[in-house]
């Protein structure tokens, strides 16, 4: 993405500017701790750059920043359901409309909460009332929480997951540990597997760890570098790469670009959360750096 083709529509403060980019609303963040963009189409954050640091979360040089479409890359946020277990796929609040609620900043970063609460169109597709709240703490660090309150006179159940993309120097020199040992391969038919400790890329891999620990830590040798991932509020932690076919059969991947992504997802899987009429859940996930 060239942040050159942003154009400023307000700014909202020393650190936070309003951009229009190919007719989506985004929010710039520039602060002396971080980089980041925000799509408010999804509640999408599409870029985080700590200072001194070279990207951490990945977005695809073929991203299609199109309203009716979820981006690729970036941390999608898959809600009220993950996957395909109904339409449209991983969820409709990646592909809605976040309005921004507040915004601070002080000496350690920028802290912005958006929210997205039910409309006609969630209601054709969902026929709840809710309000979810997506809180983005960017500084030397990120944390991304995600709460979900029913707000209405019945309960209802949710699954879904913080998607997020993390950038690598290169995949077949990246391992990830502490995402435990059993899986459910979702490239065999959702099989139940036990692991090694250490996990290793030299396919498509797309994997729902059933007992992770925290954090996972993402090895990243070409760039020495650990990206350390703690989530909360979730039950599994699914670990995606689409490796060189399923990329090439993507519309909006280059064919290569799975040797510098891999997923690792906060995840609500296999236990969809039940909410009675007030009660909230937090989902969440946080991202550290560190140097070899
Ligand atoms: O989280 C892994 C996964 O569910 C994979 O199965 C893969 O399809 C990926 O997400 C991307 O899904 P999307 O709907 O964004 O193409």
């Amino acid at each position: 993405m060239d942040l050159r083709n942003l154009s400023t529509i307000s700014v909202l403060s020393d650190a936070i500017t309003v951009c229009d980019y190919q007719g989506i609303k985004l929010l710039r963040i520039q602060h002396p701790q971080a980089e980041a963009g925000i799509s408010l189409h999804g509640g999408h954050l599409v870029w985080y750059k700590p200072a001194g640091e070279s990207a951490v979360i990945w977005l695809s040089e073929k991203a299609e920043f199109d309203p009716q479409k979820a981006i690729r890359g970036g941390i999608p946020v898959c809600w009220p359901w993950f996957g395909k277990a109904a339409t449209p796929s991983h969820g409709f609040a990646r592909l809605s409309d976040w309005a921004l609620k507040e915004h601070r900043e002080n000496d350690h970063g920028v802290i912005i909460s958006l929210t997205l609460k039910a409309d006609e169109t969630t209601q054709a597709l969902w026929p709840h009332q809710f309000c979810t709240e997506l809180t983005f703490e960017i500084g030397r660090e990120l944390h991304v929480s995600l709460t979900s309150t029913n707000t209405d006179t019945h309960a209802w159940s949710f699954s879904g997951a913080l998607h997020t993309y993390f950038t690598v120097g290169d995949i077949r020199e990246t391992s990830i540990t502490g995402m435990g040992q059993t899986y459910l391969d979702s490239t065999q038919d959702d099989i139940t597997c036990d692991g090694e400790a250490v996990l290793q890329f030299s396919g498509e891999t797309d994997r729902v760890y059933t007992s992770p620990e925290s954090p996972v830590v993402i090895h990243d040798a070409r760039n020495q570098r650990q990206i350390q991932v703690r989530n909360q509020g979730h039950d599994c932690a699914v670990i995606w790469n689409p490796w060189q076919a399923l990329s090439t059969s993507m519309a909006d991947m280059a064919d290569n670009s799975f040797e510098t992504m891999v997923c690792v997802e906060s995840t609500i899987h296999e236990s969809p959360i039940e909410l009675v009429p007030g009660a909230c859940h937090t989902l969440s996930t946080h991202i550290k750096v560190h140097r070899d």
